[in-house]
């Protein structure tokens, strides 16, 4: 058997299992490479409280200590990073990264979950941008999350958003991918990503899927673009492939409960449109 390419995510973790590391390992597995992880904060939803989202970080040092048990089996292919919850946690990420030094960093910007109303973790944004955007590969922000994170506010339009897209490749992001998906004004029928190299701007296009049931896009669209590199894909391949896949989770999208329902990882490969 050909030895698989290894991928890592350090992310919380989603008990319900659509988002968070569970959502990459379940990617990272679809693309046939081997999926690891670092949890660094668990997160916890209230039925009875308009599914409130509860964060109980792990202790920094502990996820560091993850860190070094993975990388004792040699560097990952690739690796992402999700929900890290607490600054000094986004520290020692870059810390490991600096003494790994491993190829094909993807970062997702966690600054706040879909389900919720509001940012669950604005303290982070400026330590992601000094701290990650200049070890990042790629980067992965939502509308939401593109506009803390260059300042900008809320993007309304294209031109906003490529503007976004100019500010964090300043911060030292080589790709920045802004997801606006259907949150954008003016897309109706289409969910539309930019996508910045630091040289040419791609649109990537899908059709809109109506459906309230996309948890887990976000994180699954970052493991997938990870597993991606890791497979050795381009950046735009990578991307464009994520794309896909997503598109296809949320087609096969199933209900949790009133609140959320998950998109199933698996529907690319149901599709047949792996080949391994
Ligand atoms: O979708 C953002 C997200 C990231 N990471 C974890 C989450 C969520 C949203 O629920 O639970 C662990």
């Amino acid at each position: 058997m050909k030895t698989k390419k290894k991928t890592l995510t350090i992310a919380g973790s989603d008990a319900t299992g659509g988002a968070g590391l569970q959502a990459d390992l379940k990617t990272f597995q679809e693309y046939g490479t081997f999926g690891m992880s670092a949890i660094t904060s668990i997160v916890t939803m209230d039925i009875n409280d308009n599914w409130s989202h509860t964060i109980e970080t792990i202790e920094p040092e502990i996820v560091g200590r993850q860190l070094d048990t993975i990388f004792a089996g040699g560097k990952p292919d690739a690796l992402k990073t999700g929900m890290l919850g607490d600054i000094r946690t986004i520290a020692v990420v870059r810390d490991a990264i600096e003494r790994y030094q491993p190829k094909n960093i993807v970062i997702d910007p966690v600054l706040a979950c879909k389900g919720t109303a509001g940012i669950l973790l604005s303290e982070n944004a400026d330590s992601i941008r000094e701290l990650l955007f200049p070890v990042a590969d790629v980067t992965t922000p939502n509308l939401v999350e593109a506009g803390i994170l260059s300042g900008l506010g809320e993007l309304k339009t294209v031109s906003e958003i490529e503007k976004a897209a100019i500010i964090l490749h300043g911060y030292g992001a080589k790709n920045v991918i802004i997801k606006g998906g259907r949150r954008f004004d003016n897309q109706h029928d289409e969910a539309l990503d930019v996508f910045y190299d630091g040289h040419d701007f791609h649109h990537l296009k899908s059709p809109l899927v109506h459906s309230d049931n996309n948890h887990g896009a976000g994180c699954t669209f970052a493991a997938a673009i990870t597993a991606g590199l890791a497979n050795g894909q381009s950046t735009l391949d990578a991307v464009t492939t994520a794309k896909a896949f997503v598109h296809a989770a949320i087609t096969n999208a199933q209900p949790f409960n009133q609140y959320l329902g998950h998109i199933w990882h698996g529907a690319y490969r149901d599709n047949g449109r792996f080949k391994f």
